[in-house]
């Protein structure tokens, strides 16, 4: 891989699933990146640990800062401190279901944490006479009830607390490249799953669920609505598409996805038989708990767009994503060879 050197990122939502992914593919690259980490009680770096050096090398490249996406003061501090050259704000509440239990929280980080980055991006720019390339983790959750495929110039309708304030983001990093002539782009990204994949997300909690069922430790999976479609991929791929457009002349926005649909039903069946454990149905039972007021029916993308202008597409196919996360949490479970 061509090394870029000297290059300095940002990246907030490190600890995530995608975050770490993508402190990996910028480490990679030749990039400085920089992290921000929330303070918690217990530890929350088991995604980035293993490319986290001992602080003290010479050559370190990885830093990480503590800060919060509800915290405006620190986030413009980091910005005037490490000056970026592009910050990804992968930083979320990114549970839809939970969204609803916790609306206003959902509301502050997810959405208006979005606009205190571009809005201290801004600033930075102003006063720093430099420029910053920012790019904003939308979802598909935002098309909502919208029927699939759904690409770039489909209209909007949230089902969640989540997905409206990913609209209000996605709306505030559209106007701040509009109004401000900042490079700030969407990456409007379908499902995408990993062996890193947050646990009680329903491919991961499958997953997990079928290598404990294998092992004997658990003897049911509870679910909800398993009519519910999602196209799903595998997230590192996803990353390299969000890199992709930041590297571009002109800054836009993009549908990133398979452009192939899914039921849950479907992952649980493709799941329970990777692991070998026959008809799903003895295992599976339902629990309401795990519905949601409103539910997002059907998610298809169309990447034409992404196709042609980033040169993208999703390799990993569904039954291969299936694959990678069964033998993944069944490793976890010391079950070493599926076969
Ligand atoms: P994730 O695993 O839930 O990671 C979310 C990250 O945001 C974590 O690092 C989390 O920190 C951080 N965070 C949460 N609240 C924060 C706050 N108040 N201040 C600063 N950081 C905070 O999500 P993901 O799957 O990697 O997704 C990355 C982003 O893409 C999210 O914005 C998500 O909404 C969006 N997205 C995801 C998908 C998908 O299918 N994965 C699709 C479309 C869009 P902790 O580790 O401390 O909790
Ligand atoms: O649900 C159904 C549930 O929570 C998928 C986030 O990364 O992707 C993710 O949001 C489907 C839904 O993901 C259970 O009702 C059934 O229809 O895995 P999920 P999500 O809601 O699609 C989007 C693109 C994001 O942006 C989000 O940040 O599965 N489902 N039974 C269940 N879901 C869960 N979590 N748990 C269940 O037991």
């Amino acid at each position: 891989m061509k090394k870029i050197k000297n290059k300095v990122a940002l990246i907030f939502g490190v600890t995530g699933q995608d975050g770490s992914f993508l402190a990996e593919l910028l480490l990679d690259k030749g990039y400085e990146v920089h992290g921000v980490i929330r303070r918690a009680s217990t530890f929350n770096t088991s995604r980035i640990n293993h490319i986290y050096e001992d602080p003290h090398t010479t050559d370190k490249r990885f830093f990480l800062h503590y800060g919060d996406l509800a915290d405006a003061n620190t986030i413009r501090k980091l910005l005037y401190m490490i000056m970026p050259d592009e910050i990804y704000n992968l930083g979320a509440q990114s549970h839809v279901r939970v969204s609803f239990d916790i609306p206003e929280y959902t509301a502050n980080v997810t959405g208006v944490g979005a606009l205190r980055v571009l809005e201290a991006a801004k600033d930075y720019e102003e006063h720093m006479k430099r420029k910053v390339k920012f790019y904003q983790a939308s979802s598909s959750e935002m098309f909502g009830a919208t029927p699939p495929p759904q690409n770039e110039t489909s209209s909007f309708y949230p089902r969640s607390p989540y997905a409206a304030a990913k609209l209000f983001a996605y709306n505030m990093t559209r106007n701040y490249r509009e109004a401000y002539g900042m490079f700030a782009v969407n990456g409007i990204l379908f499902n995408h799953e990993s062996e890193r994949r947050g646990e009680t997300f329903v491919t991961r909690k499958i997953t997990r669920a079928v290598a404990r069922i294998k092992v004997g430790k658990e003897k049911k999976l509870f679910l909800g609505n398993l009519d519910a479609k999602r196209d799903w991929g595998y997230a590192p791929e996803y990353m390299e598409a969000a890199w992709r457009m930041l590297q571009t002349d002109r800054p836009d926005d993009y549908v990133i996805g398979t452009g192939e649909s899914h039921s849950v039903r479907e992952f649980v069946a493709e799941a329970f038989r990777v692991a070998g454990l026959g008809n799903w149905k003895k295992y599976v039972g339902f629990d309401s708990r795990y519905l949601r007021p409103t539910e997002v029916e059907s998610l298809i993308a169309d990447t034409r767009k992404a196709k042609k202008k980033l040169g993208w597409k999703a390799k990993v196919t569904f039954p291969e994503l299936v694959r990678i996360m069964v033998e993944a949490d069944c490793r976890e479970e010391g079950i070493l060879n599926l076969e």
